[in-house]
């Protein structure tokens, strides 16, 4: 007998693909639900029905509780799954859930609260005994407060949003001087984001890994962790490789952080699959960061390494079935790794890159697995996130793993749209990674970026002859003696092309026919702050002013040193990409 009849997934894209996968393996019917801009999707067609839910802004759709319940009752569904991101960590909607008595397949609403707020969740953890980074449980109020508590620890500390996670809102303070400004701006981001500019403080620890542990807990007291994953190589705080198990863990490492993350789970009465995200200090030191109360997307490397279903446990788990298997039946094989393909373009500051993706093809044979929630003609909105899909692999070992992944990122193809296939392979290819160091500091690197462009494979579509023509390389096959030959030709580019390639080289040069002294801004979004005024002398890569784009808020500095003129933005003022915000000029001109 299958645990539920039906179950609804009030998600998207990738995961609620991976879902309905799992939930037909269990004999489940499945329901998916969509919005309008999501009517072609491939979770649509994945489910056995789907539901239309909006009107609305797309991205509104899948938060619109009332509707997603009374598809769930339309539907005849008796749980629900939430995915990850949209409504999977709001407690609010899991109360709701339980209350129009369906089964919410996750964690209790209680256990989503305290961990939701980070400084509850530093007092709880603090109370049972798991360890975390020193520094306050209290919010932080005002300037002197961070300069205090930084005399206190040391200095650098960091300075994070409360109500946030995933390093939203932090910034480093390496002394008293640094303070007011990094107060205000972290509370600025907690405000923009989670409508809290609560912060609070901590020490702030040099080069340290990010090193997450699965757990599993059941609703008859059973709690058991499934190893570690490694999820250090990051930009700003979005996670770009993860691997299992950490190049920095050994078993007896293993033992005492997975014992850590059963008492975090406990101390909250947790039930159903759940993370505990920590920093592993350069001297071994572990510290609880924040627990993500929901599957995650890198769950599928140590799905890889397990041989378990993650989706499946937590359908079990929320149909009252006891955990089948005990902590000693864990075993981890080889060693996995996944790279997020993201449409995002990293020679252009990882900027998203949304469009039609025109030719699609994924890479198989031994110990690959592709996640995706796309194929050949699927529209990539620029309103959700960019991951077009999770590229998994398993070898006998890290090198193994690596090499693998190399193979298939040139499997990998992805026509129409910038992704991040020659970032992953400029990454692994670089020694830093083979060599499993931290690569702090490589992955926003400059070098790594162009060498990211010149592995994307089919971007050059563009070369210049000797006289300055542009020419197009146009790769035919031809066979030559028996043998196979793939051929490049170079054709004169056509006259419209080339007028509309100058216009876009132009637009990217600075929106006014590419006027070196005018500072644009290369986001549409809202000025948060404005940190210089007319007249100022500024250096380069001096802060000018804070846009806040998708939640984010991205500084843009000063390209040269001189003065500031022609300031034209203020906050609260919405800017468009390509926008001019000042002009700077030489110092006495
Ligand atoms: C830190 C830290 C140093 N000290 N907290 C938090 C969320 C995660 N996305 C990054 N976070 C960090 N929190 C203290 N007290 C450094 C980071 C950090 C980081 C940590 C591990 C691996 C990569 C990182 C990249 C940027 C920041």
């Amino acid at each position: 007998m299958p645990p539920f009849s039906k179950v609804l997934v009030v998600n998207r894209g990738e995961i609620a693909v991976r879902a309905f996968r799992t939930l037909r393996e269990l004999g489940i019917g499945t329901v998916a639900v969509y919005s309008e801009a999501d009517r072609g999707s491939l979770h649509v067609s994945a489910a056995d029905e789907a539901y239309l839910i909006g009107p609305g802004a797309p991205a509104e759709s899948y938060l619109n509780e009332e509707r997603l319940l009374e598809v769930a009752a339309r539907a005849g569904a008796e749980a629900v799954h939430p995915g990850y991101g949209f409504l999977a960590e709001n407690a609010g909607f899991a109360r709701a859930v339980e209350g129009a008595g369906l089964v919410w397949i996750g964690p209790p609403p209680d256990a989503i609260e305290v961990m939701g707020s980070k400084t509850a969740a530093r007092a709880r953890m603090t109370a049972a005994g798991v360890p975390v980074v020193p520094g306050t449980t209290e919010p932080v109020t005002s300037p002197d407060d961070v300069v205090r508590i930084g005399e206190e620890l040391g200095w650098p500390i960091a300075i994070k949003a409360a109500a946030g996670g995933g390093g939203k809102g932090l910034r480093v303070v390496h002394g008293p001087e640094e303070a007011e400004r990094a107060f205000e701006s972290a509370q600025r981001e907690g405000e923009a984001y989670f409508a809290d500019p609560t912060v609070y403080v901590e020490r702030y620890l040099e080069d340290p890994r990010h090193v997450e542990v699965q757990v599993l807990a059941d609703a008859h007291g059973n709690v058991i962790h499934l190893g570690e994953r490694d999820c250090t190589i990051q930009r700003r705080h979005q996670k770009l490789v993860e691997e299992t198990p950490s190049p920095a863990v050994d078993d007896e490492l293993r033992d005492r952080i997975g014992g850590i993350a059963v008492e975090a789970a406990r101390a909250v009465d947790y039930r159903s699959a759940g993370t505990i995200e920590g920093l592993l200090s350069r001297e071994g030191e572990y510290f609880f960061l924040e627990m993500n109360t929901r599957i995650q997307v890198e769950h599928t490397v140590t799905e890889m390494a397990t041989g378990l279903d993650l989706v499946r446990e937590q359908v079990l788990i929320a149909a009252g079935e006891p955990l089948w298997l005990r902590q000693e039946d864990v075993r981890l094989t080889g060693h996995a790794l996944e790279c997020r393909i993201n449409a995002e373009d990293p020679s252009n500051g990882f900027l998203p890159s949304p469009g039609r993706i025109t030719s699609y093809r994924e890479p198989g044979g031994p110990g690959v697995r592709v996640d995706s929630g796309v194929t050949a003609g699927s529209e990539i909105p620029a309103l959700y996130d960019p991951l077009v899909a999770k590229l998994v692999v398993q070898g006998v070992n890290r090198e193994h793993a690596r090499r693998r992944m190399l193979r298939a990122l040139d499997e990998f193809e992805i026509g129409g749209i910038t992704t991040l296939l020659g970032f992953h392979r400029a990454l692994l290819e670089h020694p830093c990674f083979a060599e499993g160091a931290t690569c702090h500091g490589i992955v926003e690197s400059k070098e790594l970026a162009e060498r990211a462009k010149q592995l994307s494979h089919g971007t050059t579509k563009v070369a210049i002859a000797s006289d300055g023509a542009a020419l197009r390389a146009r790769t035919s096959t031809v066979e030559l003696d028996g043998r196979r030959y793939d051929v490049k030709t170079f054709v004169p580019e056509p006259a419209h092309a080339e007028l509309a390639r100058r216009r876009r080289d132009r637009a990217a040069a600075g929106g006014r026919g590419g006027a070196k002294d005018a500072l644009v801004t290369p986001m549409q979004g809202t000025v948060l702050a404005v940190e210089v005024a007319d007249g100022d002398e500024v250096e380069a890569g001096q802060v000018i002013c804070i846009v806040e784009a998708m939640k984010m808020e991205n500084e843009i500095a000063a390209h040269l040193a001189g003065v500031v003129r022609e300031l034209s933005v203020e906050p609260g003022q919405a800017v468009n990409s390509g926008q001019v915000i000042c002009v700077v000029v030489e110092p006495d001109a």
